[in-house]
């Protein structure tokens, strides 16, 4: 089926800020859509978006990246066969030109590629995972669930951004929403016993009101007992350090402690809070340009955690391969804005798969209500996803996809479970 128009329009994110959408229409009149996300806390090797500057919107509008969607990529995409997904890909990385997609934009790059390919399922009549799946057995994935939001999207208010959940004791996708409902409206409980609340950050996580870091952490083992669950057996802890943000150059400053700590020193740091936390999951423990200490984090916990690499990864299949030869890091964030198109996304999951890494799907912070990513994690295989909290509709409307698919009459879909965590606390 080959492709007849493109067009490109300007919706809005979560944050209110502007974000490209794109719209593709098939010969047979079927069609598909894609909606780029956006990132606060990004990698610094992430395709690039196209941002106009200027005063309108803080410099955030996308009339250019729209523009070159209608001249450029529209005429080239038109009266191509929509299911060749790796060529289409191919003609906009040609065109676009760049090392980092920048001249065109990796916003207008993700949001077209994700259209196509949500055009060619379409066109399939198939719900988008099952297009993916190709027929191949594949299973719900298992959700991190975000409880409070730090870092960069709650102003810095504390240094770790997210303080997130994994219900490993769920038999179910739609369980492990239950388990997590409850230990979020715990934790915001307990949140207002401290004094008042102040709302939730970028994410929907509760705002982190503490005065350190481990505090944080302690509510959130309080939260998972007041709600009723085991911590670590029932309920686990995953958490985003997000280090780039506050290090570089292997000093790292951990604001709300008033403490500057080295490579070694923090690496000390998260293997302590592994030893006394019910923690299964940690994601980019160092900064991205820290490869040594992310090798010596590997060593120390690999075994017996996940550790994920997002800003120092950034959905790249070469990048995941030379951190495997390295031994840094045993599972692979999957954001498909990183990378800039869906052929590159899926390049990056598959290197991780055949290197024995796990693999999560991730939103973005900036996100909107597509839920294409579900789709993705579930018909690609992924293993586990990572959308945000359990609050605002861009999260909700992602989990509450993940419940169609598993519920759908007659033909229920297997939900992957803890066996998908990488590291021995699964067990
Ligand atoms: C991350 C994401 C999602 P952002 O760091 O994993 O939490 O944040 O989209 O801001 O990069
Ligand atoms: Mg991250």
């Amino acid at each position: 089926m080959k492709i007849r128009e493109v067009h490109a329009r300007r919706v809005w994110d979560s944050r209110g800020r502007p974000t490209v959408e794109v719209e593709v229409i098939n010969e047979d009149g079927t069609t598909g859509c894609g909606i780029a996300p956006a990132g606060a806390s990004r990698g610094t090797r992430e395709a690039v978006e196209l941002r106009d500057g200027g005063q309108r919107f803080k410099g955030l509008d996308v009339q250019a990246a729209l523009r070159g969607i209608e001249h450029e990529i529209a005429p080239a995409l038109a009266g191509q066969e929509v299911t060749n997904q790796s060529g289409i890909d191919a003609t906009l990385i040609a065109l676009d030109g760049t090392p980092n997609k920048a001249r065109l934009g990796g916003n207008a790059l993700t949001a077209t590629s994700l259209a196509v390919l949500s055009a060619a399922a379409a066109h399939a009549r198939l719900p988008l995972w099952q297009y993916l799946a190709g027929g191949r057995p594949v299973a719900l994935p298992l959700p991190q669930i975000q409880i409070f939001g730090g870092g960069a999207h709650a102003g810095r208010r504390v240094d770790v951004q997210d303080f997130m959940v994994i219900a490993a004791g769920a038999a179910t996708f739609a369980q492990a929403l239950e388990m997590t409902a409850e230990v979020y409206r715990a934790a915001g409980e307990l949140m207002a016993a401290r004094g008042p609340l102040s709302g939730v950050a970028d994410e929907g996580g509760w705002w982190p009101s503490f005065s350190r870091n481990e505090e944080a952490l302690d509510t959130l083992v309080a939260a998972i007992e007041k709600a009723g669950f085991i911590p670590g057996d029932e309920v686990a802890i995953a958490l985003d350090i997000a280090a780039s943000e506050f290090g570089q150059g292997g000093r790292y400053r951990l604001a709300l402690e008033n403490e500057e700590l080295d490579s070694d020193a923090l690496c000390e740091r998260l293997v302590g809070w592994v030893d006394r936390y019910p923690i299964v999951s940690i994601e980019d423990p160092l900064a991205e340009d820290d490869e040594a200490g992310l090798v010596a984090f590997t060593r120390a916990v690999g075994h017996r955690i996940q550790v994920v690499g997002d800003d120092y990864l950034v959905t790249n299949a070469a990048r995941v391969h030379a951190a495997a030869a390295l031994g840094a890091c045993n599972t692979v964030l999957i954001k498909p804005n990183q990378a800039g198109t869906v052929t590159e996304t899926l390049a990056a999951l598959e290197a991780a798969q055949s290197l024995g890494y796990a693999t999560i799907v991730s939103a973005r912070s900036g996100e909107t209500e597509d839920v294409a990513i579900v789709h993705l994690a579930t018909g690609w295989n992924a293993g586990q996803l990572k959308v945000g909290s359990f609050a605002r509709s861009e999260r909700m409307a992602k989990w509450n996809e993940g419940v169609r698919i598993e519920t759908r009459p007659h033909a229920p879909v297997r939900f992957a479970g803890r066996a998908a965590l990488a590291g021995g606390r699964k067990a």
